[in-house]
């Protein structure tokens, strides 16, 4: 792939998907990189460390709601933008929804505003498909309404119909891609396989919500990546790629593929109070992406190997996380029938 872009400016790339798509962006012909993050709990540089003595690679640490944002760009004028930065986990919302508003909403307002200034041949928003709501039957396109069911994605959905407001009403060349629960390396211990993935590995159970039966359509993270780079290189302004590989489960047939893997007992399992406004199933139908040449590599069986593979090779880095004071306090606030972090 050979990008027509001199310099990128990707925001949240400290974080699980942002991290994995600057080392993507890297490894084309690409002049400079620059990563705004804000360092909040889930951005870690140490997701970096591989890449952050590269020359072209510029790091700022920076909020992109912050009124300053406006003059790095001045300075820096990118001529391409992807938006990463997100508050992303969906208990979070519930437990605490306005810092959701203020980055999902008002981040990627100002950032638009910015980009408008000085004039980004392209702006990709990075979406996800929890905009579309739960779906019972089928799968969302682009076309489907939006009818988010929790504030995580009330705020994403209200992110995204800045972008196109942006660009119907300044002619700003936004795409948006939207996409499906993503997995693999990196990926903060709160979200659901890396927390089964940890939990198991040090002994403790793991938190099933309700009865399990919820569906997800899992795409790993490089996939995700690869679908990004796909719009950012023939997306077309104004539209709308949904990015999924079709590889919907069950939650509890997911964490018993995990306890397999890992040969735990079935009783590590811990069936809990269900989230409140569960979303019960997400689906996405890919084909316009699939259109531009995209497709994903990795099935679920290997990208789940892969997955239990890199944690248990990079024990160092979750258990960072997790022995920290934020993350105890988080896992016994949300949940307080388990058994305390060992
Ligand atoms: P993450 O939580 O791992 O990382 C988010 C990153 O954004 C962190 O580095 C954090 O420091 C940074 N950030 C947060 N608020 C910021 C702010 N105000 N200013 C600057 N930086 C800020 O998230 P992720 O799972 O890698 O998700 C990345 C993006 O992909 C998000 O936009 C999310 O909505 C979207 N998405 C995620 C998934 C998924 O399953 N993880 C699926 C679909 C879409
Ligand atoms: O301990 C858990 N037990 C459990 O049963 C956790 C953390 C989750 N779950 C369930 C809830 C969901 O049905 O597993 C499923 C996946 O949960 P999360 O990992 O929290 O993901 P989800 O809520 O589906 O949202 C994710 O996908 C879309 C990301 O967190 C979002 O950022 C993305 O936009």
């Amino acid at each position: 792939m050979s990008l027509p872009y001199r310099h990128i400016l990707v925001t949240g790339g400290a974080g699980f998907i942002g991290s994995q798509l600057v080392r993507m962006l890297l490894a084309l012909p690409v002049a400079r990189v620059t990563n705004v993050d804000k360092l909040t709990y889930a951005g870690n540089p140490a997701n970096l460390a591989d890449i952050a003595d590269d020359p072209r690679y510029h790091f700022a640490h920076l909020d992109i709601a912050d009124p300053r944002l406006r003059a790095l760009l001045r300075d820096n004028r990118p001529d391409a933008i992807i938006n990463v930065a997100a508050e992303t986990h969906v208990d979070r919302a519930i437990a605490d929804p306005l810092v959701f508003a203020r980055t999902d909403v008002l981040g990627t307002h100002n950032l638009l505003e910015c980009a408008r200034e000085i004039g980004v041949r392209r702006f990709v928003q990075v979406s996800t498909d929890e905009v579309y709501g739960s779906i019972a039957a089928g799968a969302a396109t682009e076309d489907s309404p939006l009818r988010p069911g929790n504030p995580y994605s009330a705020s994403k959905a209200g992110g995204d119909l800045l972008c196109l407001s942006y660009a119907h009403t300044y002619g700003l060349p936004v795409s948006i891609c939207r996409g499906a629960n993503t997995y693999g390396p990196r990926q903060y211990p709160e979200k659901f396989i890396p927390l089964a993935i940890t939990n198991l590995l040090t002994g403790q159970p793991v938190p099933l919500y309700g009865d399990g039966r919820q569906r997800r359509d899992w795409l790993y993270v490089t996939d995700h990546c690869t679908g990004i780079l796909t719009v950012l290189e023939k997306g077309a302004a104004g539209d709308v790629y949904n990015i999924a590989a079709g590889q919907e489960r069950e939650n509890r047939d997911v964490l018993g593929r995990l306890l397999a893997l890992l040969e735990a007992p079935e009783d590590a399992v811990r069936r809990v109070t269900d989230r409140p406004g569960h979303d019960r199933r997400y689906a996405m139908d890919a084909s316009k992406l699939r259109a531009l040449g995209w497709s994903p590599a990795m099935g679920i069986e290997a990208g789940l190997a892969e997955t239990v593979a890199w944690y248990r090779r990079h024990p160092a880095w979750w258990h960072s996380i997790r022995r920290g004071d934020a993350f105890t306090a988080y896992y016994a606030h949300q949940y307080p029938m388990l058994p305390p972090l060992r």
